[in-house]
């Protein structure tokens, strides 16, 4: 077992994703890397579609996988070095800590993000603040929230409608509520992605 397997044991997780009609890659992409006692988990949304955002989404996503363990801003602030002249993303990141039951999150244009109680108490919701990664920063603070059992995070693009959380089933695996999300939500008008992630119980 390597030294971050047993992180990875902590979560399950489902993604659903499709590329604009048209289109083969897709400008969505999406990273969960573990860290010693937590998971990265991040959605990437390259401006524009298709092959040349896809590029440049997969740059953020490879940017952040060496260093899943610093905090997010630090993480964004890499990214924006790394795309600066690109035309840039839109992306939101989350980190998932088990050893102090918390998240941190930050998001960056439109990227949302939802986090479930598992004990029904009232949802959180991502802040997101107005700017393009690679382009332009707004002040950056993270916001950080109770990570609990149960707890089950979705993220999604602007290539799904908003109000997708609603469609979120408990008795559903997080496998089985992206593909739901993703059929009820998508505009198919864009290339779309949603990552459902659930710390098990
Ligand atoms: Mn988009």
């Amino acid at each position: 077992m390597t030294e971050t397997t047993k992180e990875m044991q902590l979560i399950e997780w489902g993604i659903a994703t499709k590329a604009i009609p048209g289109e083969v890659e897709s400008g969505d992409q999406y990273l969960i890397e573990p860290f010693p006692n937590g998971v990265l988990i991040a959605v990437v949304d390259g401006l524009g579609h298709g092959e040349k955002a896809s590029i440049v989404a997969k740059k953020a996503v490879a940017e952040m996988k060496s260093y899943s363990h610093e905090p997010v801003i630090s993480l964004l602030r890499r990214c924006h070095v790394r795309l600066k002249g690109t035309r840039g993303v839109v992306m939101s990141l989350v980190s998932f800590n088990f050893h102090d039951g918390i998240v941190d999150w930050l998001g960056v244009g439109n990227v949302e993000g939802v986090l479930f109680r598992a004990d029904k108490s009232s949802n959180e919701r991502l802040m997101l603040r107005g700017g393009i990664v690679g382009y332009r920063l707004p002040s950056l603070h993270e916001a950080t929230v109770p990570l609990k059992k149960g707890d089950t995070l979705i993220l999604a693009t602007d290539g799904l409608r908003s109000g997708f959380s609603e469609a979120l089933t408990r008795t559903n695996s997080p496998q089985e509520n992206a593909d739901l999300i993703f059929s009820k939500y998508s505009r198919g008008t864009d290339d779309a992605l949603v990552l459902v992630v659930r710390y098990r119980n």
